[in-house]
Order: structure tokens, then sequence, then C-alpha cells
């Protein structure tokens, strides 16, 4: 497979690209903080999602993919702080290979050493994958240690995956994310509307913050606010978009 082939050198050619997705306060709009979303600038077919290339590839390209983009963020945010904009944190999707070792914490404290950056510039969200690894149990001691500086770790797509309440009860984390096909359905769905109200209600009883995921409509927002969801991400807020753009969504300094 051609794609296959040419991804070996995305890394190295510097064509994986970093788009931000905000996270806003439900109740007033207000900016949180962004996510980091990959693209692949491919030199002909142009910028793809993750979907068409993360299928692809295998432990070593995702390491290198994940230096590429944790490098990327670290140099906006040096530039957005340059600017005096408060960005809040930016959340790095960090995959299991990462996670199992030391490799996933190494890279963001040499980011944030070598940037003089703050610990709590970033956010991370894991997928509930990490829990079907045989090495789950050194993944919550690398979570742990992120934790220790304070960094946030969400869980994320929650709902569709292999989280089973046993983890939700021993597992250290910060933020539950419900994933987007629930929320897609409220308003359509009323069981679909149930398992939301569960799932915020289970965050809240844990102690965990929770977010939704891929809302586009007020009926969503408003559905969620009402059901004591604080945090959300979607198209009604704003698409994941290049640092240039994403930026102009943050307030200005005075
Ligand atoms: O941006 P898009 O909606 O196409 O992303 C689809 C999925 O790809 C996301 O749900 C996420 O799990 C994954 N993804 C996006 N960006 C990254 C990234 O930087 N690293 C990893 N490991 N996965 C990502
Ligand atoms: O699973 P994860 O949170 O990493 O997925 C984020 C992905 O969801 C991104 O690739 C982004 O493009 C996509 N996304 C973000 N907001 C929306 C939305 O409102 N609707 C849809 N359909 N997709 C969204
Ligand atoms: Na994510």
């Amino acid at each position: 497979n051609r794609l296959a082939s040419a991804l070996a050198f995305a890394a190295d050619r510097d064509e994986f690209v970093v788009y931000y997705q905000q996270k806003v306060n439900l109740q007033t709009g207000g900016h949180l903080g962004f996510e980091a979303l990959v693209r692949w600038r491919h030199p002909q077919l142009g910028i793809l999602p993750p979907g068409r290339f993360l299928p692809l590839m295998e432990g070593h390209l995702i390491q290198g993919m994940t230096r590429c983009i944790v490098n990327t963020v670290a140099r906006d945010l040096r530039a957005w702080q340059a600017a005096g904009l408060s960005v809040g944190s930016v959340a790095i999707n960090l995959p299991e290979a990462l996670l199992v070792g030391d490799d996933g914490y190494d890279l963001i404290a040499a980011a944030v050493e070598a940037n003089r950056l703050d610990w709590l510039d970033f956010s991370i969200e894991i997928t509930e994958d990490v829990f079907l690894n045989r090495g789950a149990n050194q993944i919550a001691e690398t979570i742990s240690r992120f934790r220790k500086h304070g960094v946030s770790v969400s869980l994320d797509d929650f709902g569709t995956g292999f989280a089973s309440l046993v983890h939700l009860r021993d597992f250290p984390f910060d933020e539950l994310k419900i994933d987007r096909s629930f929320v897609a359905e409220i308003g359509k769905d009323v069981r679909s509307e149930q398992i939301v109200r569960a799932i915020i209600d289970l965050a809240r009883n844990l102690g965990k913050r929770c977010v939704a995921e891929g809302i586009e409509e007020e009926v969503q927002r408003d559905f969620l606010l009402h059901a004591g969801c604080d945090i959300g991400q979607g198209y009604l807020f704003g698409k994941p978009e290049p640092a240039l753009v994403a930026e102009r969504l943050v307030r200005r300094p005075p």
C-alpha cells in the first residue's frame, strides 16, 4: 500500500500538522483549552484526517508522529505565551505504546524543559483501549507520574470501549469524555439521552470532570448543561483548526 509506505517518511519530512479544537465552558461559552488533533499533509493528497492513516501505523511510527506533535504543540504554546495569549492547557492524545514505558512521559518532560513551559500547559487524553493492554498497571503508573505534576488526564471516547466500572474505580484520571456517538443522539434517541445522563452522574459522583465531545447543535448543548455537564467540544463552538486560526478564539491581552 502506497499510503503506508509514504507514512514511513512523514515524520522526517515534517508532514504531520497539528489542528486545535477548543474546549469550552458550556455555561458561558468561554475558552478553557485546546485538544491537539493530528493531520497528515500528504504531498499529493493534501490534508488527511487521522482515520485515513492512524490504522496503518505501527509502534515506532506512532512514536515518531507523537514526538512531532508534542514538539509542534510546545512551539505553538511558546509563541502564544510570548504573545500574551492565555490558551489554557493543550490536550495531547497519548497512544498506549507511549504509556507502557517512560517514552510518553519523557517526551512531555523534554518539551516542558526545552521550551521553558509549565507542566500545566499540557493535559493528556487516553482511550479506553489501554485497559486491554497487559501493561495496564504500568500505564496507570505513568499516568500517576503526570498527575503528580498537576497534569490532567482524560479518559476519551467513554462508553464505546473497554473501560469497566472497576477501571473507573481504580484508575487514576481526572476527566471523563463522553463519546460523540452518544452526543449525536441527543434530541433523537431517548435511551442515548438516559445513558448520557447516567455518565454525567457517574463522573460527578466519582469526583471527575465530565466533557462532552461532538456537540453540533444547541439542543445538545442545552441538554448537556441541564444534565450537569460543564465542559464541551464540537462544531457548535469550533472545528479543529490550524494554530493561526484557532488562536483567534482566545481573548487577546488588553
Ligand atoms: O480529528 P479526527 O476527528 O479525525 O480524529 C479521529 C481520531 O483520531 C480521534 O478520535 C483520536 O482518537 C485520533 N487522533 C487524533 N489526533 C491524534 C493524535 O495526535 N494522536 C493520536 N494517537 N490519536 C489522535
Ligand atoms: O476521540 P477524539 O476526541 O480524539 O476525537 C476528536 C475528533 O472528533 C476530531 O477528529 C474531530 O475532527 C472530531 N470532531 C470534533 N468535533 C466534532 C463534531 O462536533 N462533530 C463531529 N462529527 N466530529 C467532531
Ligand atoms: Na481525544
